[in-house]
């Protein structure tokens, strides 16, 4: 065991400082995450932005927000605010130890709190290494596959924990969403880790294996711990989370085949429990709420006598309307949703809109038709326009509608969000599993279709499997994007081009995207990205028209697609599924017959 007087611990660029050893001799178990993913200031964007920008682009992020790594305090030192995850591993250690057992605190502080009595550091982590969709993909598009700049402070983190003169005498358990990043690259030595938890922290196989760490036994690298089955036995925080992040549910249940949340059971949480956590951050200074769900329009309609893809609409609104009007709450961010309920629920949407449009943080002024500009972008998968590929990994996306109806639900539902200023973050999966040119060309025909019809998303391709990725950020370099075809690079391209929409609309907008691709892809992107870059590059400059880089042969300019109006798709669902549909919404099929009032008030229950 190490006990040293002076403990030298590294700073965030690794050089060493000394500092006496805690007073208390440090917490039993101390709790962290990387800075990168606690900050909450500046919104969404700048984690989202650090997660996909190389770090050798960290100045664009300091320029834009200079105050980004001031965190805020207790007075004790510990963190004002942390990830969610943090927040409830802490709460379910707090179950079995004491309030000065444990910590958490930022990377920065370590040093205050990891001592001689120090046991376990638990790391709670989104993203450690970058190698998860899209972030993995754009970093090597801008040149460097290896280091976003959430990964480099996650690295840093990890090498603070591993510098620690007590290093010795603890664990280091880590958890969260991106924990498998570091089995997946057996990184355990490299950073200094011991064991990964695959779940959640509620769970005894949790608490079992910390009471392991803090005998000193020895950990298995891995451990797959139980998901809770009962909404009960989810805990929720009672202290500050970061982005006021609250759980709404948990699963989903269409059943996408690439889906790991999925994977957990369909839970909607009770709202009860919802409130004393909105409360509970709003009493530590946040004023910011965002429900974390797969599919925020499941709440309320699980496991009653509804499909949940038919939304519970008054239990939504009920929800979202008492979150927004709980004192102290100035900024409510959606987090995730399918696209199919706003075909289903047009209503829905709207009565969404006007409670939540009033206090989004989210302005866009070309796009949005609300007096002040605001809009509302739920994070969206679209995935493939491709139906044949669409029934091979997401059979059930589009339920209530059939698969076949695929591009059809993804126009109306985003005509139906655009007109009630919900712009969505849509993404796609480039590189499925046995996609085909064809493929390929059928999602670049929806994208397409998007733009003739004048509809707005923020499309996000990706590319297939975070693994296949890491297999190849071991082999030299970018080597991933140059396995791209011609056609999977105009449809990304395309997406980006489409996405820079409301940006292009003064006078040196377009002209400055075009010298400034141009000269990127001379400088080092044509090297990079290979010769399959080279026409999709000049589709997305803008320096040769999409026409004339057709008519040379170089580019596919998605054909018109034939596209049912909602009143088809209502027309197209089984009659069981009538019984479901709210009449307010028109459209209805020839002989439907509205349910009783009271059925529906129960519903609503
Ligand atoms: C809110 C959210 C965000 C927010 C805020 C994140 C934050 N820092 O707080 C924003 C928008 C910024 C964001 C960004 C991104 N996100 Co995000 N996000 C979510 C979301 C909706 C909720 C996360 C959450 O707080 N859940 C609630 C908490 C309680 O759950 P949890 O963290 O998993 O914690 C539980 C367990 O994991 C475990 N646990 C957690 N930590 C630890 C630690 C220990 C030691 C132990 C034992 C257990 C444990 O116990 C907890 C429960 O008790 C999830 C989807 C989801 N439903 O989880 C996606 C999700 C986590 N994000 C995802 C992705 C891909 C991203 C981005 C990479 C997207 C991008 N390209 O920009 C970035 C990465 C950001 C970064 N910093 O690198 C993926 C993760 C995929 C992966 N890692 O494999 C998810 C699963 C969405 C999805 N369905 O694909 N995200
Ligand atoms: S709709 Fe989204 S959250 Fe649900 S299973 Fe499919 S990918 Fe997963």
């Amino acid at each position: 065991m190490v006990t040293p007087k002076n403990a030298a611990v590294s700073n965030q660029n690794g050089s060493q400082l000394i500092h006496e050893p805690p007073a208390d001799g440090g917490r039993m178990i101390v709790l962290t995450a990387p800075l990168t993913e606690a900050i909450d200031h500046a919104g969404y964007f700048i984690q989202m932005a650090m997660a996909s920008l190389p770090i050798w682009m960290e100045g664009v992020i300091n320029r834009k927000y200079p105050k980004w790594r001031e965190v805020e305090h207790n007075p004790d030192g510990s963190a004002r605010y942390m990830p969610a995850g943090v927040r409830l591993v802490e709460k379910s250690l707090l179950r079995e130890y004491r309030n000065d057992d444990v910590v958490a605190c930022f990377p920065d502080d370590l040093h205050k709190f990891v001592g001689p009595r120090t046991r376990v550091i638990a790391v709670s982590t989104h993203n450690p290494l970058g190698v998860t969709f899209a972030a993995g993909v754009y970093t090597s598009i801008f040149g460097s596959s290896r280091m976003p700049i959430n990964s480099h402070y996650a690295r840093d983190l990890f090498a603070k924990i591993k510098g620690s003169p007590y290093r010795e005498n603890f664990k280091v358990i880590v958890g969260g969403s991106g924990g498998w990043q570091i089995i997946q690259t057996d990184t355990y030595e490299e950073l200094s880790v011991d064991c990964v938890v695959e779940g959640r922290s509620e769970s005894e196989d949790t608490l079992e294996l910390f009471r392991k760490a803090i005998q000193g036994d020895e950990l298995p690298r891995r451990v797959e711990v139980k998901h809770p089955m009962d909404r009960d036995a989810i805990l929720f925080p009672d202290t500050r989370t970061t982005f006021g992040v609250v759980e709404m549910t948990t699963g989903c249940g269409r059943r996408c085949k690439f889906c790991v949340p999925d994977l957990n059971p369909q839970i909607d949480l009770p709202k009860d429990k919802i409130m004393d956590a909105v409360r509970a951050n709003v009493r530590n200074g946040n004023k910011q709420i965002s429900l974390a769900t797969e599919d925020m329009f499941i709440w309320g309609q699980v496991h009653t006598d509804t499909p949940f893809y038919f939304p519970n609409r008054e239990a939504l609104v009920d929800l979202y309307s008492d979150i927004v009007n709980t004192p102290g709450v100035e900024q409510h961010v959606l987090s995730h949703c399918t696209i199919a309920p706003a075909v289903v629920d047009p209503l829905l949407i709207k009565q969404l809109s006007d409670l939540l449009l009033p206090k989004s943080p989210i302005h866009f002024p070309l796009l949005s038709s609300h007096p002040q500009k605001k809009a509302l972008a739920p994070l969206i998968g679209l995935e493939t326009g491709s139906v044949r590929m669409a029934k091979q990994i997401m059979s059930s996306k589009g339920v209530p509608f059939s698969i076949e109806d695929w591009p059809s639900v993804v126009l109306e539902g985003l005509r139906v969000l655009n007109e009630n200023n919900w712009f969505p973050a849509m993404t796609l999966i480039v590189g499925n599993p046995g996609e085909t040119d064809d493929d390929v060309k059928d999602t670049i025909d929806l994208v397409y279709e998007m733009e003739r019809r004048g509809l707005f998303a923020f499309l996000i391709p990706s590319i297939f499997t975070p693994l296949h990725d890491t297999r190849m950020e071991k082999e030299t370099g970018v080597t991933q994007t140059k396995q791209l075809t011609p056609l999977q690079w105009q449809l990304m391209m395309k997406c980006w081009k489409m996405n820079l929409r409301p940006g292009q609309y003064s006078w040196w907008g377009p002209m400055a995207w075009r010298v400034g691709s141009i000269g990127m892809w001379i400088y080092k992107l044509r090297k990079l990205n290979g010769p399959n870059f080279t026409w999709p590059l000049w589709m997305f400059s803008g320096a040769i028209s999409e026409k004339n880089l057709q008519r040379m042969g170089k580019i596919y300019r998605g054909k018109p697609l034939k596209v049912k109006s909602r009143a088809e798709l209502i027309a197209s669902l089984k009659p069981k599924d009538w019984q479901h549909l709210r009449a307010d919404n028109g459209d209805l099929p020839i002989g439907y017959t509205p349910p009783p009032m009271a059925a529906r008030a129960m519903a609503a229950l």
